[in-house]
């Protein structure tokens, strides 16, 4: 074939990329055109056969057919891809108002305690906590002394501790009997300002009508430099409105002793809350942090202050929800969970709380 003939060739080709109507019918023009014995390759083949001083005309003739051929392909191929993300889109729109079909996903439940969680994670979400979260199995330096309960100390009997046999290496490990170390290591490691919720499983080594040997609790822990109790009041009682899904929320804060604040409180909420008025229920127990604790910390106690809460996930989950017992919170009965479990796309929402 002449240089002189090319024009036709590269015609032809190009339309026939035009008229591709799709990539599958597109990649056989490309085969037929640059493919091993494509028309286009046969011209490549040809340049060795010319006279020497031809040579040089008709190699970059048969480059540009093939550069023309190519960039067609190429804009070409763009637009049915193009055309075919739109078509997908088209046909496999989801309509997300539709119910939930039925199988494992509208079968399976949340349980109440992560509902509440998810919950109250979000309500301090938008007050500037984060979440922090820390190992089940500590030292006693950090789960007690540092908290300003040395040992000795009587408050170390009330927490009915599980201790891990001694290895004989290291420190005598023992299950936490409350989330407080979470704090205590975010205390030793970050600079204050500091806003987090500690949530996560706690053990004590008792079991009754109303306690379990192993536990969920929640801590919150504000470090700064002029937190003061209206801050703490502020916060709970933002908490309360917004976990118990009311305007206004009678509340009651009662002087109390924990080793690691100083003053301290518990604090209960009217029952109207849940639809009971007149009683009072302790929800969390409160306080500004302990100098001690600050100053264990590695912080100095004359520059920051703050205030640290502590409730338990399973009683705020029980009030909340109407669960007679505790115990049954963790029996992993079907038929309970049921009945107490949450749907996986009811996802709680401050303005919407639980959903369902
Ligand atoms: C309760 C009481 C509380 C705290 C927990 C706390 C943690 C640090 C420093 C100071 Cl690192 N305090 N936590 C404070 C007051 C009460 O929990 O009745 N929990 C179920």
């Amino acid at each position: 074939m002449s240089t002189s003939e090319f024009g036709q060739l590269e015609v032809q080709i190009l339309k026939d990329i035009a008229a591709a109507a799709d990539v599958s019918s597109l990649d056989a023009v490309r085969v037929a055109a640059l493919g091993k014995s494509g028309s286009v390759s046969a011209l490549t083949a040809g340049i060795a056969k010319q006279p020497a001083d031809q040579k040089k005309a008709y190699g970059a003739a048969v480059n540009a057919v093939k550069t023309a051929v190519q960039s067609a392909i190429d804009a070409r191929k763009a637009v049915l891809d193009a055309a075919a993300v739109d078509a997908r889109l088209a046909s496999e729109r989801a309509d997300v108002t539709l119910p939930v079909r039925v199988g494992p996903l509208a079968e399976g439940r949340i349980h109440p305690v992560s509902q509440v969680f998810d919950e109250v994670a979000e309500i301090f979400a938008d007050m500037g906590f984060s979440v922090a979260e820390g190992p089940d199995i500590e030292t006693d330096d950090l789960n007690f002394t540092r908290l300003n309960i040395p040992p000795e100390h009587p408050a170390r009997q009330e927490h009915d501790t599980f201790y891990l046999s001694p290895t004989g290496e290291g420190p005598r490990m023992l299950l936490r009997t409350h989330t407080s170390p979470v704090q205590i290591r975010t205390m030793m490691s970050q600079k204050p300002p500091i806003r987090i919720i500690a949530p996560g499983r706690v053990y004590r080594c008792d079991s009754d009508q109303t306690h379990t040997p192993m536990f969920h609790q929640i801590e919150g822990l504000v470090i700064d430099e002029a937190t003061h109790m209206g801050h703490l009041k502020w916060c709970l009682e933002e908490f309360c409105k917004a976990f118990f899904e009311v305007d206004d929320v009678k509340m009651r804060f009662r002087a109390s002793h924990f080793p690691f604040t100083e003053p301290s409180m518990e604090v209960d909420i009217d029952a109207a809350a849940i639809g009971k008025p007149g009683r009072w229920l302790e929800i969390l127990g409160s306080g500004m942090v302990h100098p001690n604790v600050i100053r264990n910390c590695g912080l100095d106690p004359e520059k920051y202050q703050g205030f640290a809460f502590g409730m338990g996930l399973d009683r705020i989950a029980m009030l909340k929800y109407g669960i007679p017992d505790l115990r049954d919170m963790f029996s992993a009965d079907l038929r309970w969970m049921r009945h107490y479990g949450f749907s996986a796309l009811d996802l709680p929402t401050i303005a919407a709380g639980s959903a369902g």
